[in-house]
């Protein structure tokens, strides 16, 4: 039983910063370490849920500094606020599609992430709180606003007087009245993956004499997963998996899978005797890396190759509804739903713009430029997932990454596509920078620029088809007579001042020009697109920190 003198109502002031971005609350580990910070916000997540009264919640999170420590806290705010049944990941390790996985099976009330996902992790790295409804969704933007509004009155939170509690034995045990069932966090998730993906076929196919793969897994949560499903359930020798023990702190690298931060993975692959395969995942591991010998597959691109071959995976060989990609996400895809005649969307950034269509069963696919992808099997993008992809789609063709990309740009066309970061940019200058390109779209419309003619330049605004809920200022979109385009917008995941992204979109039709490097196809259009942001002058950069 819980006692009165048990639940302890500990008076707090509030903290006005604790709006969630792109996706969840993200702040450096100092933020999160202030007095009541982590309560405040946890708090007001319960204070805005219709009923804590006997639910039941999922908690886990990516491993990183500060997650042992924030489960323990939240566990006994949980069982305060009156949550019946809490299933946590064994050590407090669940991955995010991992946990919209587990939230989807059991049918939970929803769930909490510990993740700052791919930001650098360690005491001076980032923390993290997403929160997940009902179906396993993150939370919509009202719901995130509600949370940020109540955090902004809050003036005392619950937490029960008790010593922290084991959660490295899986089993059920009891906090004040609220049992807390500590769960295998692989068991579930490679349970639905198998239900999707052929397993022996890609069994087959990593034991295939000469044969390798490589999982870069960044000392981040995918490790003991990849270990799981590709080296003790695939046959894949010992070693397929590298930097597969997640460390608090990344083991001091940026747990983000691109050709920058990934670079053991990158000079693998474009080394000597380069395994047949290269794959990487995120912090949290739902972002995915795809990688042949010497080959670098643009997340755009992944996505469009997905789509066009789902018939070959089990789980969609009934065929797909349809597909939806972000913005700033290049049109490759929108070339294969034409050529299926499956529904097509474009949402603003963000996973969670994807719910309302997954659930509405307008579609079945959708990814992002930013390395993720993912389908309906749950609500959130998946790493894993997409890895399996693409070995499935190997094992059932035979055809190799290489191959296979190469071919679906003879059948399709070339998107060139790249994305420029500017990162730490003062917010004064990025947001000077901003309304002086909103200053400059009406008079882009029909204005020619050497060999690229604009056709129009907007202001991104997203009206949602199911819901009705209009988001403004969600990017910048300049567009070419060509389908070129140069989009622009802020990140809404960065914590130290503003990450300024432009992205480079160029179409090639000619078989013979798929070859060509991509800053090399891109070259005029980038000089075009610094030329009109004016992104140097307004953040006194000469060059990106990051080009993908
Ligand atoms: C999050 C979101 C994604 C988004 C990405 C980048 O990913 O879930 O939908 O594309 O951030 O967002 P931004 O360009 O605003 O930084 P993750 O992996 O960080 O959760």
């Amino acid at each position: 039983m819980v006692t009165d003198t048990q639940v302890l109502r500990v008076p707090t002031s509030p903290y006005m910063d604790q709006r969630a971005g792109t996706s969840g609350l993200r702040k450096s580990v100092d933020v999160f370490k202030q007095k009541n910070y982590l309560e405040n916000f946890i708090q007001s997540i319960f204070d805005i849920r219709e009923q804590n009264e006997g639910k039941t919640l999922v908690l886990g999170g990516d491993g990183r500094y500060f997650n042992m420590e924030a489960a323990q806290i939240i566990l006994k705010m949980a069982a305060a606020n009156g949550i019946g049944r809490i299933k946590v990941g064994q050590h407090a390790l669940l991955s995010t599609p991992a946990t919209s996985c587990v939230i989807r099976k059991h049918k939970t009330d929803g769930g909490i992430i510990l993740t700052a996902s791919h930001n650098p992790g360690g005491p001076h790295g980032d923390f993290g709180v997403k929160y997940n409804i009902v179906g396993g969704n993150p939370a919509p933007e009202s719901m995130t606003e509600a949370i940020f509004a109540h955090s902004k009155t809050i003036t005392e939170y619950k937490i029960l007087d008790t010593p922290d509690i084991d959660i490295d034995t899986l089993g059920e045990k009891k906090l004040g009245n609220m049992i807390v069932e500590v769960i295998d966090s692989i068991a579930d998730y490679q349970e639905l993956l198998e239900s999707i993906f052929d397993f022996d076929g890609i069994h087959a196919l990593l034991t295939t004499k000469g044969f390798k793969m490589c999982m870069d897994s960044l000392h981040a949560v995918t490790g003991p997963y990849a270990k799981s499903i590709f080296e003790k359930r695939m046959g894949a020798p010992s070693g397929s998996v590298v930097n597969g023990v997640p460390l608090e702190d990344f083991g001091g690298g940026h747990p983000d899978p691109n050709l920058v931060y990934a670079h053991e993975l990158v000079e693998i692959m474009y080394g000597k005797n380069a395994p047949n395969f290269g794959a990487a995942s995120d912090g949290d591991g739902d972002r995915n890396m795809i990688m042949g010998p010497q080959m670098f597959i643009v997340p755009s691109d992944s996505l469009a190759v997905i789509t066009d071959n789902a018939h070959l995976i089990p789980g969609y060989k009934n065929g797909i509804i349809g597909v939806a990609r972000s913005m700033p996400t290049s049109q490759a895809v929108d070339l294969v739903a034409k050529a299926l005649k499956i529904n097509m969307y474009q949402t603003p950034t963000g996973w969670k713009f994807f719910g309302n269509l997954l659930d509405a069963n307008k579609i079945t696919i959708c990814g992002e430029e930013s390395f993720g992808t993912s389908s309906n099997h749950i609500r959130e993008k998946d790493g894993l997932w997409a890895i399996l992809f693409w070995l499935n789609i190997m094992a059932a063709t035979g055809k190799t990454v290489n191959q296979i990309m190469y071919d679906h740009w003879r059948k399709y066309g070339r998107h060139f596509f790249l994305r420029h970061d500017f990162e730490s940019v003062d917010l004064d200058k990025a947001h000077a920078m901003t309304e002086a390109l909103k200053q400059l779209l009406p008079s882009l419309s029909d204005k020619k620029y050497g060999q690229f003619e604009i056709s129009s330049g907007t202001d991104y605004t997203y009206n949602d088809p199911i819901d009705g809920s209009i988001s403004k200022n969600q990017g910048i979109i300049i567009n070419f007579k060509d389908s070129s385009r140069i989009v622009y917008r802020i990140s809404g995941t960065g914590t130290q001042g503003a990450t300024i992204r432009l992205y480079i979109e160029k179409y090639e039709p000619d078989n013979k020009k798929h070859t060509q490097d991509s800053q090399e196809a891109l070259h005029d259009l980038t000089a075009l697109a610094y030329e009109l942001t004016r992104v140097c002058e307004f953040t006194g950069m000469s060059q990106p920190n990051i080009i993908t």
